[in-house]
């Protein structure tokens, strides 16, 4: 049975909390929650981790190697500024989805370059809390062999 790892990077802890114009209503526990209930119907094996440190996230990357699948990222900000997490999506070899509540393509131009687009398998954004499931499914389809 697949194994899948969704990690999520800074601030996304206030999901729901703040800022409903831009991220939605939607708490991160709520989105856990989904995730975790989709899984247990798939059959698959999920975790689901939140951090607001780049290095528990690099060190959650390393840790993913041997034991899941893939991995569905939302590196929050990180996204924009961090080479040491493209570097170590590269260096485990597992298929990355890259996740965005937001088209970040529509944003500020800042947002517009990712530094995990170039190691990701695709990039999932815009379709707000949903975008978690459609990645899972996404996921599970290049894991399966589909096309
Ligand atoms: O759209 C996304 O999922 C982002 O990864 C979210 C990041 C942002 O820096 C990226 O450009 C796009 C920010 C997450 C902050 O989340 C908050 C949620 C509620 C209130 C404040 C921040």
């Amino acid at each position: 049975m697949p194994s899948l790892l969704i990690l999520n990077g800074p601030n996304l802890n206030l999901l729901g909390t703040r800022q409903p114009e831009v991220y939605g209503r939607v708490t991160l526990a709520d989105i856990e929650n989904a995730c975790r209930t989709k899984a247990r119907n798939l059959g698959i094996g999920l975790d689901f981790l939140q951090s607001n440190h780049e290095g528990v996230l690099l060190d959650a990357i390393h840790a993913a190697r041997g034991v899941h699948d893939g991995i569905i990222l939302n590196a929050g900000a990180y996204t924009h500024t961090s080479v040491a997490l493209m570097d170590a999506i590269a260096s485990v070899a597992l298929p990355v989805i890259e996740l965005h509540l937001s088209n970040i393509h529509a944003r500020e131009p800042f947002r517009h370059k990712s530094f995990i687009a170039p190691v990701a398998l695709g990039q999932i954004c815009g379709f707000g809390a949903a975008g978690y499931g459609l990645a899972i499914d996404a996921l599970l389809e290049h894991l399966q062999g589909g096309a």
